[in-house]
């Protein structure tokens, strides 16, 4: 039979252990602004994501910590959030530039997303790319 202080020794066992998993694990990614056109000193930043978190969460996160990061994002109808802005630089059509996302993984290799900063979800080890660039 379960006496009612063993109910209570599970539950204050159990209670903790569902409160720590509920945002999943935090982990750090490395997050670096790269200007290409203007060739500024490169930013690096360590955000915070949760397992299986996307990269325009993390984003948020670090911007409401790091006074030394900024950005802004419209919508766009079929493929979700575009990166406007980092650090007060804009991408601009009629000039032709942008912000492009790339990632680079524990094996040196770039890859340019496939996906934007809505869908885009980083690893715990890689290094995501914010580069100022031109089309
Ligand atoms: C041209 C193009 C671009 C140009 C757009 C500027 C221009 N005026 O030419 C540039 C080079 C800026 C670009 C950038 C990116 N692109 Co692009 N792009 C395209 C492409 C080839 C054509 C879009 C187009 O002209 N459509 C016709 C016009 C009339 O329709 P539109 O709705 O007005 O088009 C606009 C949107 O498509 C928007 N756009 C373009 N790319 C992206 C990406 C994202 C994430 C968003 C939200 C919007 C967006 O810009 C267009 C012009 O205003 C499409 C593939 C395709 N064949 O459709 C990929 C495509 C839309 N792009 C894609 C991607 C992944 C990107 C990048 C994330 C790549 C990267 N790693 O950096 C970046 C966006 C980064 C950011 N800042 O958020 C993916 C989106 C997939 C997804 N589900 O997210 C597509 C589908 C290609 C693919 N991989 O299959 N892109």
């Amino acid at each position: 039979m379960v006496t009612p202080a063993l109910l209570l020794v599970v539950l204050l066992l159990f209670v903790p252990w569902t409160v720590t998993q509920k945002n999943g694990q935090d982990s750090d990614f490395e997050l670096v602004v790269v200007n290409s056109i203007l060739n500024t000193k490169n930013m690096t930043y360590l955000p915070k994501v949760v397992t299986g978190g996307i990269l325009l969460g993390a984003m948020k996160t670090l911007e409401a910590s790091d006074s030394d990061f900024n950005f802004t994002y419209t919508e766009d109808l079929n493929y979700g959030p575009y990166l406007e802005s980092v650090n007060g630089v804009f991408g601009n059509h009629k000039d032709h530039t942008y912000w492009e996302l790339l990632g680079q993984s524990v094996d040196d290799n770039i890859t340019r997303a496939n996906v934007g900063i809505g869908c885009y979800i980083p690893r715990p080890t890689e290094m995501v790319i914010l580069n100022y660039t031109s089309w």
